[in-house]
C-alpha cells in the first residue's frame, strides 16, 4: 500500500513509541510495507534498554549471537560479535548500527516521550500529545515501552539529602562517573546490583552492598569470540536460530528430559557440576525437567546452588546471608555473575542485611542504619523497576468511552494474547504483559511477535479494516490462561517483578498474572493458529 494514499494528510498509519529492541523492528516491518510510519522516543538515540543501562558491568546473560535480530541475512554476515555474551557499549552499537543499515534514523524523533493518548471517534484514530506540545494522528499506536522501562526508587526517608551523587542504575550518567578512591553504597542485589558489584569490586576504596534478598545468582563465564570462531558461529546461524525455537525459554539451552530421581546421586552431582561450569542459562534452563517445577527437586539443587555459595564466599557468616531461603532456584530471575561472590573475600567490600539492620533514612553523609552510620561518596539504587505494566501505568492512556488503560490493568494487565486490550482499538502492543516476550528470551519471542502484529496490519489493510479490538470474551479466555500457566508452576509464591511484585510501587504488594507460563513455542503456535482462523478473538470493521 502507499503511504499517501491512506493516510490522511497529517495523520500517521502507525506511531510506534520507543525505539528499543521491538519498535526498531516493528518499524523495519511497517516501513517494508511502505507505510507512513514514526518512532517517538525519550532517549537521545535508538537503543531503548541498552540505551539508559550504561551502568559498569551491565551485559547480555544470553549469549549474543541469539540475541541479535534474525531477519536479515546480511546483517548476520556484516555483524560480529566480539564476546560471548556482549556488554552494553557493544549492543548500544549494534542497534544503531541495525537503524542505520536499514536507513530507519530518518523514522525517528528523539528525546520525545508521548504524554498522553486518546483514541478518537468518529475518525477512529489515536491522538497523542507528545512532550513538545505538539499533536499527532496515527490509525495503529504501537507500544514499545519496553518492560524494565520504569526504574524505581526506594522511599527511604531523606532520600534528596545525600550530599554526593545518587542515582538509579538506569539512568546512570552518560559520562564517566569517577570510582577510584570512593567509599560506594549499591541498593539492591537483583541482576543488576549484581554486575555492578561484581565489576566496580574492585575500582572503589570501600563498597557495601544493602541486600534485603539475596538471589540464587550462577557464574556466567563469559568469553572473547575470535574472528575464526565468529566464522563458525556464523555458519550455524540457521541451527542456532532453530534450537532456540525449539525450547520453552528461547535460549539455546533446553531442560534435560529426565527427572532427577531418574538419575543416580553421583551422576546428578556431575551433571550439576557441569551446568556450574558452563556458560549462561544452561543451569537455569537445561536442568532437570522436575528442578524448576517439583518443590523436592528444586530444594536438592537449592542445596547443591548452597554448597557453591559456601564454597566461594570465605566468611561463613557472609556466605550465609547470600544463600536465598524465600525463593527456590530459578523462581526468580537468576542473576548471572562473574566473582560476584568473590568480591565479598575483599577487606574492603560488605555486605548489609538491611532485614538485620534496617535503613533508617539517608543522611548527607551517608546511609543510617538502625546499627550504624555508614559513610558514603557514592549511592547507587540497583532497586529494579515498576516492571511490565510501570511504563503503561505512567502515561495517560484512554480507550473508547472514555477508558483509561491505568484504571482497566490497576489490580494487573488485562490482555488478549499480550498484543491487545478490549476497549483499546488499533493499540498494539509490542513486548507487553501476558505475551512471551517477557517470560523468554526476549528478541527471540519480541521478533515473533513483531511479525506477527505486522502481518496482521497487512492482513487489515489488505482487507480494508479500519479498525481492530480484541473481544471481551477473547481477553477473558487469555486471562484464564495466563492464570492457569501460574497454577501449574512454583511461581506464584515467589515474589519478584515476573508476578508484579515491587515493595516500592503502592498497590503493587499481591501477586499479578504478568507472564506467559507455557513457553515460546506454545506462545508461537497460539499466535500462528489465531492468524490462521482469520484472527479469531479480534472483532474487525
Ligand atoms: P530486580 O531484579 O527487581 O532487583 C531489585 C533489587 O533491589 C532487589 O534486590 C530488591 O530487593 C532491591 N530493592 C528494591 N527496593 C528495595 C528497598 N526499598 N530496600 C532494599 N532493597 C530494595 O531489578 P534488577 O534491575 O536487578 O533486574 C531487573 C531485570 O533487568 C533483570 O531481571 C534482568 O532481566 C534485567 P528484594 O529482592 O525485592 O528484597
Amino acid at each position: 500500500m502507499n503511504e499517501t494514499k491512506r493516510s490522511k494528510a497529517g495523520q500517521y498509519d502507525a506511531v510506534i513509541v520507543g525505539a528499543g529492541v521491538s519498535g526498531i523492528l516493528m518499524l523495519y516491518k511497517l516501513r517494508q510495507q511502505g507505510l507512513k510510519v514514526i518512532v517517538i522516543d525519550g532517549g537521545e538515540g535508538p537503543g531503548g534498554t541498552w540505551h539508559w543501562n550504561r551502568y559498569p558491568g551491565a551485559r547480555f546473560d544470553s549469549e549474543s549471537y541469539t540475541y541479535g535480530y534474525s531477519f536479515s541475512q546480511e546483517l548476520l554476515e556484516e555483524w560480529d560479535w566480539s564476546e560471548h555474551f556482549a556488554g552494553q557499549p557493544e549492543t548500544l552499537r549494534y542497534l544503531n548500527y541495525v537503524v542505520d543499515r536499514f536507513d530507519l534514523r530518518q523514522y525517528m524523533q528523539f528525546g520525545l516521550t508521548m504524554e498522553s493518548a486518546a483514541y478518537q471517534l468518529p475518525t477512529n484514530s489515536w491522538e497523542l500529545n507528545l512532550s513538545d506540545g505538539r499533536t499527532l494522528k496515527t490509525r495503529f499506536l504501537c507500544t514499545a515501552l519496553g518492560m524494565l522501562s520504569a526504574a524505581t526508587l526506594p522511599n527511604i526517608p531523606g532520600r534528596q539529602s545525600f550530599a554526593g551523587p545518587a542515582f538509579h542504575t538506569y539512568y546512570w550518567p552518560h559520562e564517566p562517573v569517577p570510582l577510584a578512591g570512593k567509599r560506594v553504597a549499591v541498593i539492591g542485589t537483583g541482576s543488576t546490583g549484581v554486575q555492578v558489584i561484581s565489576e566496580i569490586a574492585d575500582k572503589v576504596d570501600s563498597l557495601t552492598a544493602f541486600q534485603r534478598h539475596p538471589n540464587w545468582c550462577a557464574p556466567l563465564h563469559n568469553s572473547s569470540i575470535s574472528k575464526t570462531e565468529m566464522q563458525q558461529i556464523r555458519s550455524r546461524y540457521q541451527e542456532i536460530f532453530d534450537l532456540c525455537r525449539s525450547t520453552p525459554s528461547g535460549f539455546l539451552h533446553g531442560p534435560d528430559r529426565r527427572a532427577l530421581a531418574d538419575v543416580p546421586v553421583e551422576e546428578r552431582r556431575a551433571f550439576w557440576e557441569a551446568l556450574y561450569a558452563s556458560p549462561g542459562f544452561g543451569i537455569w534452563h537445561g536442568n532437570f525437567r522436575d528442578v524448576l517445577v517439583e518443590p523436592a527437586a528444586n530444594a536438592e539443587f537449592g542445596a547443591f546452588m548452597a554448597e557453591k555459595i559456601r564454597q566461594r564466599v570465605h566468611d561463613p557468616v557472609t556466605a550465609e546471608k547470600l544463600i536465598p531461603r524465600d525463593h527456590g532456584f530459578g523462581m526468580r530471575r537468576v542473576p548471572l555473575e562473574t566473582r560476584y561472590y568473590e568480591a565479598y573475600n575483599h577487606d574492603h567490600v560488605r555486605l548489609v542485611n538491611v532485614n538485620d539492620t534496617p535503613i533508617e533514612r539517608i543522611v548527607p553523609e551517608g546511609i543510617q542504619t538502625t546499627e550504624e552510620l555508614h559513610e558514603f561518596d557514592l549511592i547507587v539504587y540497583a532497586t529494579g523497576f515498576d516492571a511490565i505494566t510501570g511504563s503503561y501505568d505512567r502515561i495517560e492512556i484512554t480507550g473508547r468511552n472514555g477508558l483509561k488503560l491505568a484504571d482497566k490493568w490497576r489490580d494487573g494487565p488485562v490482555t488478549y494474547l499480550g498484543t491487545q486490550v478490549h476497549g483499546f482499538p488499533n493499540l498494539f502492543i509490542l513486548a507487553g504483559p501476558q505475551s512471551a516476550s517477557v517470560s523468554t528470551n526476549f528478541p527471540r519471542a519480541i521478533e515473533s511477535s513483531v511479525e506477527w502484529t505486522a502481518n496482521f496490519v497487512a492482513y487489515l489493510n489488505q482487507h480494508g479494516i479500519e479498525t481492530v479490538e480484541a473481544t471481551r470474551e477473547a481477553e477473558l479466555a487469555w486471562c484464564e490462561h495466563i492464570k492457569d500457566g501460574f497454577d501449574r508452576s512454583l511461581l506464584p509464591h515467589t515474589k519478584s517483578w515476573f508476578t508484579g511484585y515491587n515493595s516500592n510501587v503502592k498497590g503493587h504488594e499481591t501477586m499479578r498474572y504478568m507472564v506467559y507460563l507455557f513457553g515460546a513455542p506454545a506462545f508461537r503456535k497460539r499466535l500462528a493458529d489465531v492468524a490462521a482462523h482469520d484472527y479469531t478473538g479480534f472483532h474487525m470493521q
